[in-house]
């Protein structure tokens, strides 16, 4: 840790207002280049917590930057985590208003709700699986609030993750029966196909991406609660989208999720 409180206060404020203002700010590394992982996490909670006192609520949480094509994509090795808040969430087929966003990518993520409680360290596959109520699929809407999308880990955690919009649809499934390795999804734009994957394309299985959230919170002496829906990372690279733009996402076994960009 490298910043006093008042200095984590102000980049919240600053990022914060960068996304509500759906203003591009340059990456605070920039102007703080010996800031670390822990100053990152705490101007996070502090951006929650700025959100919390005006009455949003949390609606779950992500994990970010858990696939190759994503890590390949920003230049990142390590995955990340962050929030979503209430006001984040569109329903199924829903309207995107692109005024409000900076400059919106789309990704294909299977996400876990929870009926147990998960506390690392040590989680793991099984612990995951044994603790998840139902798997559905989601696309989250990222707007990294800096220039271009680029930034780097400390940047962009400090950011939330580039956490903006989320769409949950298709259908919930017990993880019993389903092969989240080989699940195959299908991301079409405007009626053609603009990325594909497997689950497996997720930290080879995207249960993984909940354990290293729940070993992350460990950390900090806190545990993933029950009933908490996560969203394990997007499977593909992210797909840059305007107004105009419809999205449907195919999930094998999973149902589709859709939305239109106005
Ligand atoms: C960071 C957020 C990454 C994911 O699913 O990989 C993320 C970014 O790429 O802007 O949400
Ligand atoms: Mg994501």
């Amino acid at each position: 840790m490298t910043l006093d409180n008042d200095t984590i206060q102000q980049l919240a404020a600053h990022l914060e207002n960068a996304e509500l203002s759906a203003a591009a700010v340059t990456k605070i590394t920039d102007a703080h280049p010996k800031l670390d992982w822990d100053d990152a996490y705490a101007i996070q909670a502090a951006i929650r917590a700025r959100k919390e006192s005006r009455g949003h609520r949390i609606a779950g949480l992500k994990a970010g930057l858990t696939s190759r094509a994503k890590m390949k994509q920003m230049g990142v090795e390590t995955p990340c985590f962050g929030v979503i808040f209430d006001y984040m969430s569109v329903a199924d087929g829903g309207e995107i208003k692109t005024s409000e966003l900076i400059h919106p990518k789309v990704e294909a993520e299977i996400c876990f709700v929870l009926k147990a409680a998960l506390r690392g360290p040590g989680c793991h596959v099984g612990a995951v699986l044994a603790a998840t109520d139902f798997v559905v699929p989601a696309v989250e809407i990222i707007d990294s609030r800096y220039e271009n999308f680029r930034f780097d880990l400390i940047s962009v955690i400090a950011d939330n993750t580039s956490a903006s919009r989320f769409v949950v649809g298709g259908v919930a499934r017990g993880v019993e029966g389903l092969d989240l390795r080989t699940l195959g999804l299908v991301m079409e734009k405007n009626g053609e196909i603009v990325a594909m994957a497997a689950g497996a394309a997720v930290l080879g299985h995207p249960a993984i991406a909940i354990a290293a959230l729940a070993n992350h919170l460990a950390e900090r002496g806190e545990e993933i609660p029950a009933g908490t829906f996560i969203m394990s990372g997007g499977a593909t690279e992210a797909i840059a989208v305007a107004a105009g733009d419809a999205v449907s996402v195919r999930f094998q076994d999973l149902g589709s999720v859709s939305m239109r960009f106005v």
